[in-house]
């Protein structure tokens, strides 16, 4: 390690004591910490019972795979949107509908871990369509439909391990991106992990995300074995720009904490993606065999479905001169954020002691006049002073993320330091700062990352909440806070605790979307094959060992509700449709002995449940969410028979239904 390696590694050493002291600090004083609030700060979150928050905030679940969402400035918890991780509260990735969603070319995977929530934009602002997020352990990103606030689509990202740099979106949403944390030798490949600077490679995936249920790949850029870690989009003038940090450029395989802390600069790629475009167009992108899997909801039926892809189109930077530029970019940088202009672009150097600004207008320059310091794989590095527009001195330690609040200001989180740092853009002298409790990561300010924040107010995402809460146990929730950063001066309104680890968020006012929430599925449009739309229609199919038993819901029983001619060993799937055709009235489904879950139905929608039973008896079933006065009487029996037994299919339906029935025993 370089002497100057060292001198950081103690230094993040050292700050980190000084943060531990001071939380231990900050414990004793444990009194005095109301004061730390403004006496007005009540009355600026709360919101009275009936009246709405002014804001949708989405933070990331983290390593529980999903999505919360929140209305600040209240912080009130009002939804949990499954993504990437099977749902105990509404059976999504257990029921038969959302099952394909999880399917990835390793097979189901039914839990994965979230960073970086993503909300569609419009001209650089967001619009309210969609919110994206990325799955880092098997590479993915989904969309969320903010009409019904459920995932309609995940798209795998081949050739890439720990899709962390995702899925930040180009002004247009055309493209949402994901780069690749982890090289990994490309196509992957048995070789022994020192041959890492010789077979290991990056990739920067752009996927297509403007048409709802075809998202795809539209190309992907073959990158040096660095370690890329987040992106964003360029803007206004810099719009057809994606910048994207890397560190590790040291290309080390083992014990990375020091062996890539050694050099003093890393690199954000400044990736021309209009030009990758033409490269595409001009044929220059080679087809790379790629298995990756697109899932998306079928809209009509509610059904998802899996696609599995063979091929992507890859570009290698020295076969598309133009494409990638490196900016040299001090130490292991972490976040990369563009200004509300687009002439800035900040990068969160975790061990740096200054946070580097960078200017597209010097970067053009730059490139015109050829200021390269050399080429590395095809990719020329720009010479650090020729694209620098000023470093912010003294802004704290650990810098990582980056907001802006439309005013000229830009806040930056400090890990180490534990605290947000407002500076001023052009200037760059810090005129403010915060401490957080405890150890910030992201910070959010709806419309933040956007040409158009809405500069009122700003979320802390802490990764430490130590004493803020009363104990429960060795695991805290994790916790956010809510600063008003309306004034000059940055002042604390609240704590609030989150589900998972809260990453990234996104949030814009509510108004924007509050109007255009579906309230029921069309019973008249349920394309589900299984679909019953009247109590009469129910019944049961069997084929082979393979038993349909189709059933409706409605305040306040199912129908049929006694079901005999099941055996053991038949694989039996309930297809319950709830019938209500009202806002908020769901049913539910549970029946004794299954393996799987349970059901939790919308008005309108029809979901499938598959149980195998394992011992003959009478199992009851019942609905699980209290939907009406008599809830408790919303119940039924199945009778199971020994295998091969001569009980016939018997349902109490109607006498059309059953003559039905009976015509198919008959068949089989
Ligand atoms: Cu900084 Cu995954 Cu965006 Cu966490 S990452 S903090
Ligand atoms: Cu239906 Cu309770």
């Amino acid at each position: 390690m370089s002497p100057l390696g060292r001198w950081f590694t103690r230094l993040a050493g050292a700050a980190v004591a000084i943060a531990i002291v001071v939380i231990y600090a900050c414990t004793a004083n444990r009194s005095s910490a109301g004061s730390l609030v403004g006496g007005d700060a009540a009355s600026k979150v709360y919101v009275p019972p009936g009246s709405y928050d002014e804001y949708y905030a989405f933070l990331s679940g983290g390593y529980s795979g999903q999505v919360a969402v929140y209305g600040l400035p209240s912080g009130r918890l009002l939804k949990l949107i499954p993504v990437f991780s099977q749902f105990a509260e509404d059976g999504y990735g257990y029921n038969e509908e959302t099952k394909p969603l999880f399917q990835t070319t390793y097979g189901f995977v039914p839990w994965d871990d979230s960073h970086h929530p993503e909300l569609s934009m419009t001209n650089g602002v967001p619009d309210g369509r969609w919110l994206f997020i990325n799955a880092n352990n098997t590479p993915r990103i989904a969309r969320i439909d903010l009409t019904r606030f459920e995932t309609d689509e995940i798209l795998q990202i081949p050739n890439a391990a720990g899709g962390h740099a995702s899925p930040f979106t180009t002004p247009d949403s055309k493209y949402v991106v994901s780069a690749t944390r982890f090289s990994v030798p490309v196509p992957n490949a048995d070789v022994p992990i020192d041959s890492y600077k010789q077979n290991f490679r990056g990739t920067l995936t752009f996927a297509t995300a403007d048409q709802p249920g075809k998202m795809d790949i539209a190309f992907q850029i073959l990158m040096p074995g660095y370690d890329y870690d987040l992106g964003h989009a360029g803007k206004g003038p810099s719009n057809g720009w994606f910048f994207f940090t890397s560190y590790n450029t040291e290309q080390a395989n083992t014990k990375l904490e020091e062996n890539a802390s050694q050099n003093d600069k890393d690199f954000v790629a400044a990736v021309n993606y209009k030009r990758a475009e033409e490269c595409v167009a001009q044929g220059k992108a080679k087809a790379f065999p790629s298995e990756y899997y697109h899932n998306w909801v079928d809209s009509a039926s509610r059904i998802a479905k899996s696609e599995k892809k063979s091929s992507v189109k890859m570009i290698n930077p020295a076969d598309c001169e133009g494409v990638v530029y490196y900016l040299p970019t001090p130490k292991s940088p972490h976040g990369v954020d563009v200004d509300p202009t687009g002439e800035y672009i900040v990068a969160g150097g975790k061990l740096a002691t200054v946070i580097p600004v960078h200017s597209f207008t010097k970067l053009q320059k730059a490139i015109a006049d050829k200021a390269f310091e050399k080429t590395i794989d095809g990719i020329p590095v720009l010479k650090y002073d020729a694209v620098m527009a000023g470093e912010v001195q003294k802004p704290g330690l650990g810098p990582l993320h980056t907001e802006f609040d439309g005013k000229g200001y830009a806040y930056t989180s400090m890990f180490i330091s534990s605290e947000v740092v407002k500076w001023k853009l052009g200037t760059w002298e810090v005129v403010d700062r915060i401490p957080t409790y405890y150890s910030i990561g992201h910070l959010m300010i709806p419309g933040g990352d956007s040409r158009q924040p809405w500069g009122k107010y700003l979320v802390a995402l802490n990764k430490i909440t130590k004493d803020r809460y009363l104990p429960t146990g060795p695991e805290l929730a994790q916790s956010a806070q809510l600063i008003d950063i309306s004034g000059d001066k940055m002042k604390l309104l609240l704590d609030f605790p989150t589900i998972g680890e809260p990453h990234y968020a996104q949030a814009l006012p509510a108004s924007m979307i509050k109007d255009k929430q579906l309230k029921f599925h069309q019973l008249a449009q349920n394309m589900n094959p299984w679909v019953t739309r009247t109590e009469s229609d129910g019944g049961i199919t069997r084929t082979g060992r393979h038993v349909d038993i189709k059933m409706i819901a409605i305040r306040s029983h199912f129908a049929p509700d006694n079901i005999e001619g099941v055996q053991v060993g038949d694989t039996v799937v309930f297809h319950v449709t709830n019938i209500e055709q009202d806002w908020d009235i769901l049913h539910g489904f549970a029946v004794l002995g299954n393996n799987n879950s349970e059901l939790i139905l919308q008005p309108g929608e029809t979901r499938s449940l598959t149980w195998i039973p394992k011992t003959p008896g009478v199992f009851p079933f019942y609905c699980t969410d209290f939907c009406s006065a008599l809830h408790q009487e919303m119940q039924g029996y199945v009778r199971v028979s020994p295998s091969g037994s001569a009980v016939k299919l018997m349902a109490n339906v109607s006498k059309k239904a059953q003559a039905q029935m009976d015509k198919t025993e008959k068949a089989k």
